[in-house]
């Protein structure tokens, strides 16, 4: 059954320099402003990455704590904290997010190139943050950059179980240099490949860079939610920066409203996913 669309803010990622994205939000209060907004416009779930007072990606257990506390302060927005964080971030640091405790956390399911770099995610490492996240209630999004990696989800729930509430969500991160193309087609073989999973599992999709508009489209029309913003998008049209998250959350919400799947509501979101509200 085709629902409303849940769409996803991702304000700030790990890879982009403020110096070269002034609109890039970065400090605490400017990501708050962005959050507020981005929901007021249709967002119902923010996926954090945070920076330290050099605006430099950071796993920072207390700037982790803060920004949970002030987002569900100031917010309805269900709060998925990153463990994926930077590429050269170690797997303790990436495992203690969990300790921040947010609503949800992301879970990328598989090691490949990430551009240069390689994004490094054992199967064992993957296995912990499952666990962990079940044992404390936490709400994954599979993070799923290459077909492969839908069937190592396979394999994780099939040995471990559900995650925390019930529910499996995957985002297609598509159109990274080393992951799967953000094309339609690629997004309809993974469709496919969501067969093997439990009934009822829900994707969201985001292209990156240029791939971001053949995506949410390709996302839309097969029954699919959406996650837009500045980790993944910098560049609103060919010569055109992006000028805020809310211009890219509000493209979305524009999208999704042609669809006739305007966005959900955050407790409809909550509904969704199995995130309790009890949790907040
Ligand atoms: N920054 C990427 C290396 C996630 O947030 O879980 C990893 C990433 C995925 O963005
Ligand atoms: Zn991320």
């Amino acid at each position: 059954m085709t629902t409303g669309t849940l769409i996803t803010v991702a304000p700030t990622g790990a890879e982009s320099a403020k110096a070269e994205v002034p609109a890039l939000p970065v400090t605490l209060d400017e990501l708050l402003l962005t959050a507020k907004e981005c929901e007021a416009l249709g967002a119902a779930v923010i996926h954090v990455h945070i920076r330290d007072d050099d605006a430099r990606p950071t796993l920072d257990q207390g700037r982790l704590r803060e920004t949970v506390t002030a987002l569900r302060e100031g917010t309805d927005l269900i709060v998925q904290l990153s463990s994926g964080g930077a590429v050269t971030d170690p797997e303790a640091d990436r495992l203690a997010v969990l300790d921040a405790g947010p609503d949800m956390a992301s879970c990328t399911m598989g090691t490949l190139n990430f551009g240069d770099d390689v994004f490094l995610n054992r199967w064992e490492f993957i296995v912990d943050l499952h666990t962990r996240m079940q044992e404390r209630g936490i709400v994954p999004e599979y993070e799923i950059f290459d077909l492969g990696h839908l069937t190592a989800l396979q394999r994780l729930l099939g040995k471990y179980g559900l995650p925390a509430g019930g529910h499996v969500h995957v985002d297609l991160v598509m159109g990274v240099p080393g992951g799967m193309p953000g094309t339609t087609s690629a997004l309809v073989a993974a469709h496919q490949a969501l067969r093997d999973l439990p009934a009822g599992t829900t994707f969201s999709a985001t292209g990156i860079g240029r791939s971001t508009i053949p995506v949410m489209l390709a996302s839309l029309s097969a029954g699919g939610h959406l996650r837009v913003g500045m980790e993944d998008t910098v560049t609103y049209a060919k010569g055109r920066p992006v000028e805020s998250n809310m211009q890219l959350v509000a493209r979305a919400v524009g999208f999704a409203q042609l669809a006739q799947r305007p966005p959900l509501t955050t407790a409809e979101a909550r509904g969704l996913l199995g995130v309790p509200v009890a949790a907040r």
